[in-house]
């Protein structure tokens, strides 16, 4: 039986990963910074047999202790504050778990004396091309990042090339473009609109406030993405991937779409509050990848599309 430890194991990726590596009978651990985190109980509940395993990116014992506690054949680096917004406030934070924390758990890898090889999933992102130098962005587009977060993960993804040079350590890298789902937490846009169509839909909020309806995304689906996470894992030789629908949406085209799927009548806009506290000092305007190397050596693509997706976040909502 192969065994995985995952970072973040509260998140959403860590959500449909686990569910994906329990369906091909892994024995599955996760690294748990903070038991009092009101995912923690659904989690529980949905992946009871999941050992839990109390520890810190921010902390090298602790990550060397679940290494040598879970002698995982992977690792998938999953933890780390992943809002963008959140990291304008904390930059000191954002680059001491996202940057510091990889590398602290990187530096465990090389010096525990493991019982196997392990092969590990560093969570890249779109966020590193930030101010998008090429469109759409491939493993070759030069970085711009535009957020402490972008910036964050631009130092993380390069030290993953630089360990597996140096030391022959099985490392890919998923530059993951925007993926989304029933798991996502509402700081994020998508489900903070879903989540807001279904309560004005049912009577129970008037307006939704947001930032600006401008920015363009790459918006796939995370349990279609964490698929691509494995398959990385999976091959003889470790490489970076993007992983993306190549098709690029704004703002205003989710909420179009969740307003209407939810029967909704008049202008979308009318539902909206621009709201300057949701505005980022410096943000990505327009965001589309390009997976052809993933769909060529993994035979990865994407199952769900953009509409399949404002679909499944809305109508979970509704339920809700
Ligand atoms: P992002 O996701 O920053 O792209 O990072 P988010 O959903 O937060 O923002 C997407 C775009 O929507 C704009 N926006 C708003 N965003 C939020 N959160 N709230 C608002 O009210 C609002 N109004 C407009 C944002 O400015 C932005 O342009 C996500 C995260 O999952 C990262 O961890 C991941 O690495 C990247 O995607 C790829």
């Amino acid at each position: 039986m192969k065994s995985a430890l995952i970072t973040g194991i509260t998140g959403q990726d860590s959500f449909h990963l686990s569910g994906l590596l329990k369906s091909k009978n892994y024995k599955i651990f996760g690294l748990l910074n903070n038991p009092k985190n009101s995912r923690v109980t659904e989690y529980t509940r949905l992946f009871p047999e999941v050992e839990l395993i109390k520890g810190d990116l921010t902390d090298f014992s602790s990550l060397a202790r679940a290494i040598e506690i879970s002698q995982p054949n992977e690792i998938y680096n999953l933890g780390g504050l992943s809002s963008v917004a959140l990291s304008f406030k904390l930059p000191e934070l954002t680059a001491d778990i996202n940057s510091l924390g990889l590398l602290r758990l990187l530096e465990a890898i090389r010096t525990i004396s493991a019982e196997k090889e392990i092969k590990f999933y560093q969570a890249s992102s779109s966020e590193m091309f930030g101010k998008v130098l090429q469109v759409p962005q491939t493993e070759t587009t030069p970085f711009y990042p535009r957020s402490p977060y972008g910036v964050a993960k631009v130092y993380a993804h390069q030290i993953c090339a630089n360990y597996r040079e140096s030391y022959g350590i099985h490392i890919s890298c998923g530059i993951l473009f925007n993926h989304e789902g029933e798991y996502r937490g509402e700081e994020f846009v998508t489900r903070k609109i879903t989540k807001a169509v279904a309560q004005i839909a049912q009577g129970k909020l008037d307006k939704i406030r947001l930032g600006s309806l401008e920015p363009k995304r790459d918006w796939g689906y995370a349990g279609d993405y964490v698929e691509a996470m494995w398959l990385m894992t999976q091959q003889q030789t470790p490489d970076d991937y993007v992983i993306a629908t190549g098709k690029t949406h704004s703002v205003r085209d989710f909420l179009s779409l969740a307003v209407k799927a939810a029967g909704l009548k008049g202008d979308p806009e009318d539902y909206v509050i621009i709201d300057e506290t949701y505005q980022r000092p410096t943000d990505v305007d327009l965001s589309v990848g390009d997976a052809s190397k993933a769909k060529n050596v993994l035979g990865w693509e994407p199952k769900v599309n953009f509409e399949g997706l404002v679909l499944k976040m809305l109508n979970h909502d509704m339920k809700r």
